[in-house]
C-alpha cells in the first residue's frame, strides 16, 4: 500500500470518536452473558480505531480526501485556516526569538512549540472565547491565539513589572490570564488535569446542556505516566452532574519525547488515545501537524461535550523537533535524522501550501507574514526589555488580606538592604 493510500485508509475513521458502554455491574450478575473463553477478547489487536490517525492534509498541502459535502471539500474555511496560520507564523517567530534570547542570556528559561503549532493553535482555534484552558509548557500559542497581548507574554517571560500573569514569581512560560480563561500552570507536570476536570465540572453545575462552557486539559505524553493523569481520567469517567458527561476535552500533545525520555518508554499501549477506553471516555487520534484535522477532531470533540456527552481524550500525535527546553541538547540522546524527518512534515508549511494552492495567499504572502511577525517580535521586545522588575513588595503579597507583622518587618529590612546595596 503507498503511503499516501494509507493515509486516505486513515482518514475515514474519524471524527467519529470512538467509544465503549461503560462496565454495568449487573452484567456480573446476568449468566446470560457469560464468557466462557479463557482470555479477555480485548486484545491489542482491537485497539485499531484508536490507532488510526485523522488526517485531512497530505504534507504537500493537498487534500488527502476532499469530501464535497464540506466547505472547501476540507470542512474549514478560508477565513480560519489563514487565522490559524497567522498565529502559527507568529509563534514560530516568538519562539525563535526566544531560544536565541537565552542563548545569549538574557531570559532565564524557555520552552518553544516548534513543529507543533498546528496541534497548539488549532485546538485553541477549536473553543469558544468563553471556554477554559489548563495549559502545559507548549500551549502559550493558544492564550496568544485568544488575545492574550505579546507585551504580557514577554513580560512574564522576562518577570517585569508588567508580568499581570504571576507578577515574576514564576518561571518563564507560565502565563496566565482570568479574562481568557487560561489558567496559570504549575511545573508540576499533570497537576492540571485533575483541575481541569474540577473546571469542567464546574461548568456543568453552573451552566446547562447543550450550551455549557468547556474546559480544555493539556498535557504531554510524559505527563501522562504521572499519577494525576489517571486520577483525571477516573474522575472524567465517574463524575456525570445532572445526570451529563463533563464537558471536558483531555488534550495530549504526543510530541514524543518528555526531555530525554522516549514515548516507548512512557506506555506499552498501542496508543495514548486507547487509554480513554479503560475509563469508559471516548478518545480519538490525530495528526497533530496537520492544523485542519486537529480544527476538525476538536471541533467535533468540543460540540460533543458541550452538549453533554462523555468527556473526550484526545491525542495530537506530533514531534518536538528543537530541545525540551533551553537547557537541553537533544543530539546527546536521539538520533536528529529522524528529527529531520519530521521537520519535513512542517504543520506551517503544510498549511501554507494548502492556502496557496486554494490561491487564498501566494508565496510572497507568507514570506511577508513571516517578515511582519518576526519585526513585531523584535520591536516588542526592545520596549519589554527596558520595563523594570517588580516593586520588593509584591513578594509579601497575595497570600494576606492584610500583611501580618513578621511580613512587613522582613520587608522592611529587605528594602533598607536593597537601599544601601
Ligand atoms: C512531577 C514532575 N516530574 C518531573 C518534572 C521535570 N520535567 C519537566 S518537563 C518534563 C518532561 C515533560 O514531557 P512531556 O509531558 O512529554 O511534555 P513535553 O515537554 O514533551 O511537552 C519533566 C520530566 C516535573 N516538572 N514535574
Ligand atoms: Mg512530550
Amino acid at each position: 500500500m503507498s503511503s499516501k493510500s494509507k493515509i486516505a485508509k486513515s482518514q475515514e475513521k474519524l471524527p467519529e470518536v470512538a467509544t465503549v458502554e461503560a462496565a454495568q455491574s449487573p452484567a456480573v450478575l446476568d449468566f446470560s452473558q457469560t464468557d466462557t473463553a479463557p482470555f479477555p477478547r480485548l486484545t491489542r489487536d482491537d485497539e485499531g480505531a484508536l490507532r488510526s490517525i485523522f488526517r485531512v492534509l497530505a504534507p504537500d498541502g493537498t487534500t488527502i480526501a476532499p469530501d464535497p459535502g464540506l466547505e472547501n471539500g476540507t470542512g474549514v474555511a478560508d477565513d480560519d485556516a489563514l487565522a490559524m496560520l497567522r498565529s502559527m507564523i507568529r509563534q514560530r517567530a516568538l519562539d525563535e526569538r526566544m531560544l536565541a534570547l537565552q542563548r545569549q542570556g538574557r531570559i532565564g528559561f524557555y520552552g518553544a512549540a516548534t513543529g507543533q503549532e498546528a496541534a497548539t493553535i488549532a485546538a485553541g482555534h477549536a473553543l469558544q472565547l468563553r471556554d477554559w484552558i489548563h495549559p502545559a509548557l507548549r500551549e502559550g500559542g493558544m492564550a496568544l491565539h485568544r488575545g492574550y497581548p505579546l507585551w504580557t507574554y514577554l513580560s512574564q517571560i522576562f518577570g517585569n513589572a508588567d508580568d499581570t500573569s504571576t507578577k515574576g514569581r514564576q518561571m518563564p512560560c507560565h502565563y496566565g490570564s482570568r479574562a481568557l480563561g487560561y489558567v496559570t500552570l504549575s511545573s508540576v507536570m499533570a497537576t492540571q488535569m485533575p483541575q481541569a476536570v474540577g473546571t469542567a465540572y464546574a461548568m456543568a453545575m453552573l451552566h446547562e446542556a447543550p450550551d455549557r462552557p468547556i474546559c480544555l486539559g493539556a498535557i504531554g505524553d510524559g505527563a501522562t505516566s504521572e499519577g494525576d493523569f489517571h486520577v483525571a481520567l477516573t474522575f472524567a469517567g465517574v463524575m456525570r452532574p445532572k445526570g451529563l458527561g463533563l464537558p471536558l476535552i483531555l488534550y495530549v500533545q504526543n510530541n514524543q519525547w518528555a526531555i530525554s525520555t522516549p514515548v516507548s518508554k512512557q506506555t506499552a499501549a498501542q496508543s495514548i488515545a486507547v487509554k480513554a477506553l479503560g475509563y469508559g471516555i471516548a478518545g480519538c487520534r490525530v495528526d497533530g501537524n496537520d492544523a485542519l484535522a486537529v480544527l476538525r477532531v476538536m471541533r467535533a470533540a468540543a460540540e460533543r461535550v458541550r452538549t453533554g456527552g462523555e468527556p473526550i481524550l484526545v491525542e495530537a500525535v506530533t514531534y518536538r523537533v528543537g530541545p525540551h527546553s533551553t537547557s537541553d541538547d537533544p543530539s546527546r540522546y536521539r538520533d536528529e535524522g529522524v528529527t529531520k524527518k519530521w521537520a519535513a512534515l512542517d504543520p506551517i508549511d503544510r498549511l501554507a501550501k494548502y492556502l496557496i494552492l486554494r490561491n487564498v495567499l501566494t508565496p510572497d504572502d507568507v514570506a511577508a507574514l513571516r517578515a511582519e511577525y518576526d519585526e513585531e517580535v523584535r520591536t516588542t521586545l526592545v520596549e519589554v526589555e527596558k520595563v523594570p522588575a517588580p516593586a520588593t513588595a509584591t513578594l509579601f503579597e497575595d497570600v494576606y488580606a492584610e500583611m501580618p507583622a513578621h511580613l512587613a518587618r522582613q520587608l522592611a529590612e529587605v528594602e533598607a538592604g536593597l537601599a544601601h546595596a
